[in-house]
């Protein structure tokens, strides 16, 4: 198995996290999204959506989409559980993953992508329409949702030690990589949200979280 890589990327982190907790390494092939690597025909051969990350099988198969590549390894190598360890985890653990990916990874992507002079024609990730401009409008929305995100990460800390539940999730890794990902566009945890702040402190001590 190979993993089509960015090392700079806030995607291609989660999948680093998720396979740095499993203690597993994969060899690594490294894009350059920043050139336009990922948009050139050698890798849109790839991946058609010019995304990454990307998880190549021995057979060929290639997964993109983080949470499809952290699925396939959850159920080759189910310890430590990083999606839940039984149905009502599991249902948890989804529910508030996507929370912290839709208000929290897709925001902060929205804020840096529709200011970035180097994405001014590439708003959106990926391959598609040629050329997408940035819409400006879009900056104030994203942090407008990057708000709620806060909120909703502050309640959940609110019921236990991680975002959902007892054990360090993949909810946590999508959350630690939206936060620091808002972090390139100086948006930061409130400063009265004191129980993100510490399990912010805690999560990023984790090895796991240099990956
Ligand atoms: N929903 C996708 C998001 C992947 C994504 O947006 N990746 C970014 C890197 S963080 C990318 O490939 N960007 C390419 C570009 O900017 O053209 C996933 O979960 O894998």
């Amino acid at each position: 198995m190979k993993l089509y890589d960015c090392s700079v990327a806030p995607n291609p982190r989660r999948a680093r996290i998720f396979l740095a907790e499993k203690n597993l390494s994969l060899e690594k092939v490294e894009v350059d999204i920043l050139g336009g690597e990922n948009l050139a025909p050698t890798f849109l051969a790839i991946n058609p959506r010019g995304l990454l990350p990307v998880l190549e099988l021995d057979d060929g198969t290639r997964i993109d989409e983080v949470m499809a590549i952290c699925r396939y390894i959850e159920e080759l190598q189910p310890e430590p559980a990083l999606l839940g360890r039984d149905a009502r985890e599991r249902a948890v653990v989804t529910s508030r993953q996507r929370k912290m990916e839709f208000d929290g990874m897709i925001a902060a992507s929205e804020v840096f992508r529709n200011q970035h002079p180097q994405f001014a024609q590439r708003s959106l990730p990926g391959a598609g329409t040629d050329v997408l401009p940035a819409i400006p409008a879009l900056v104030e929305r994203g942090r407008q949702t990057l708000a709620r995100f806060f909120d909703w990460l502050e309640t959940y800390l609110a019921d236990a030690a991680y975002v959902a539940g007892d054990a360090f999730t993949m909810a946590d890794i999508t959350a630690l990589c939206a936060i620091d990902f808002a972090g390139w566009v100086d948006i930061t945890i409130p400063p009265a949200n004191t129980r993100t702040l510490a399990w912010y402190e805690r999560v990023s001590e984790r090895p796991s979280a240099q990956a």
